[in-house]
């Protein structure tokens, strides 16, 4: 069993109710309202699991839900938060609305996380309702309900190269030559029926090569096999095409190009089924191969990861008005804005932050120094040696 396309129902979790709840002790008859907030539901996320390899776990589950969150107390105690759920998928695996079809996201990386369904908020408790008019709320606020959605998730394997080609025209013979997957070769048609994940190793680095199973004129009109495990070369860079006569390169080129264009838009390599049997060229290929991927590792500085990141974050925007630097940054406004500078020890939040944002870099490329003092969102502080001190 490949299972690289599921759909699932997720919920946020419900939201708790709020308490109704009168303070009470022993000399003191008319206690006011004291009932605490419900606790928010759980979320329900998409995160990537660099381990897993296909969508097999969902196969059976019908709809997942995250925690509700429970009942605000007496005594102004707020209910517990219910447990986010997270959804762990193989990198490569988009994200859908199984309703509308919008595209919700992809994970691609382990650090991807996507918001699927949210929980809902906790209810407040009657003490939020005091005032003049009723010192004694006979009200408390229910939960709101945890979101709930229906998800698509299509696996789109990363890979580098994939092997495409007629039933037994040799990939699943080339894919054990060239790496360390053991797939099953015999005589028949169709004898590989489901992807399969091979590491080819350059000596810089390592390729992921995948084998499409078999193609066959009118695989695009679900013949044979179908064209459904051509996904799995959509985001590979290479296609290495296994032929045995002219026509079949044809009967392979139009099939890519009836499920998707833009897989003729890629490299394409073309190798003759007898030529796998020859250690010469056998060679030649993983040369081939090797020139390709090492020489991206001179053309991609950045990891994936640090390109994203980098997109994400919103860039921090540096004045200088006299001598005071002024820093904006909605995010970064955002996170101070949780933090309570009376507190003695609120540097334990403050320096965290500093860092995870490069302020110190960041303020020093602008010409600020030590002493200097910096205005961030409003909030004023002072440049210190490795540190910035809040300072009013
Ligand atoms: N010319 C030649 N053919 C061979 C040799 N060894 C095996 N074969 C044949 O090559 C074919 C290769 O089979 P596979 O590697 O399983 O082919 P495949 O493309 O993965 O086939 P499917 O998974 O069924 O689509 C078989 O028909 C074998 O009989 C050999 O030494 N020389
Ligand atoms: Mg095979």
């Amino acid at each position: 069993m490949f299972v690289d396309e599921i759909t699932i129902k997720v919920k946020g979790g419900d939201g708790g109710p709020g308490a109704l709840s009168f303070h009470r002790e022993k000399y003191l008859p008319k206690g006011g309202p004291d009932g605490g907030d419900g606790g928010k539901g759980g979320d329900v996320y998409v995160v990537g699991d660099e381990n897993l390899e296909t969508l097999n776990f969902y196969h059976s589950k019908k709809k997942l839900v995250a925690e509700s969150g429970s009942q605000g107390q007496g005594n102004r105690k707020s209910g517990r938060d219910g447990a986010d759920l997270y959804i762990r998928v193989p990198l490569g695996t988009c994200v859908y609305n199984a309703d509308t079809g919008k595209f919700l996201g992809e994970i691609l990386s382990p650090s991807d996380k996507l918001l699927v369904a949210k929980g809902g908020k906790g209810g407040r408790g009657n003490s939020n309702f005091l005032s003049n008019r009723y010192r004694a709320p006979q009200v408390a606020e229910k939960g709101e309900p945890g979101e709930e959605v229906r998800i698509t998730l299509v696996l789109k394997s990363i890979t580098d190269v994939a092997i495409i080609g007629l039933p037994n025209s040799g990939k699943s013979t080339l894919l054990s030559l060239l790496t360390n997957a053991k797939p099953k070769i015999a005589e028949y048609p169709f004898t590989t029926t489901e992807p399969v994940f091979g590491v080819f190793d350059t000596g810089l680095r390592l390729v992921r090569l995948v084998e499409i199973p078999a193609i066959i004129e009118g695989s695009h009109r679900g013949s044979g096999l179908g064209n459904k495990f051509l996904k799995h070369a959509e985001r590979a860079r290479v296609l290495l095409l296994l032929f045995e006569k002219e026509e079949d390169l044809d009967i392979i080129k139009t099939e890519l190009s009836l499920y998707n264009d833009n897989l003729l838009k890629k490299d394409i390599i073309t190798f003759h089924k007898d030529d796998i049997y020859s250690e010469s060229r056998l060679e030649t290929l993983k040369d081939r191969i090797t020139d390709i991927f090492d020489s991206l590792k001179l053309s991609v500085p950045l990891s994936l990861e640090e390109e994203r990141l980098s997109i994400e974050m919103e860039p921090l925007s540096i004045e200088k008005i006299g001598e005071t630097f002024y820093v904006s940054s909605k995010d970064l406004a955002k996170d101070l804005r949780r933090i309570d500078f009376t507190q003695r020890d609120h540097h334990l939040l403050l320096n965290p932050l500093i860092k995870r944002y490069g302020l110190l870099d960041a303020l020093r490329r602008n010409g600020a120094k030590e002493g200097d003092r910096v205005i961030i969102e409003g909030i004023p502080f002072v440049m210190l040696e490795g540190r910035i001190k809040y300072e009013f």
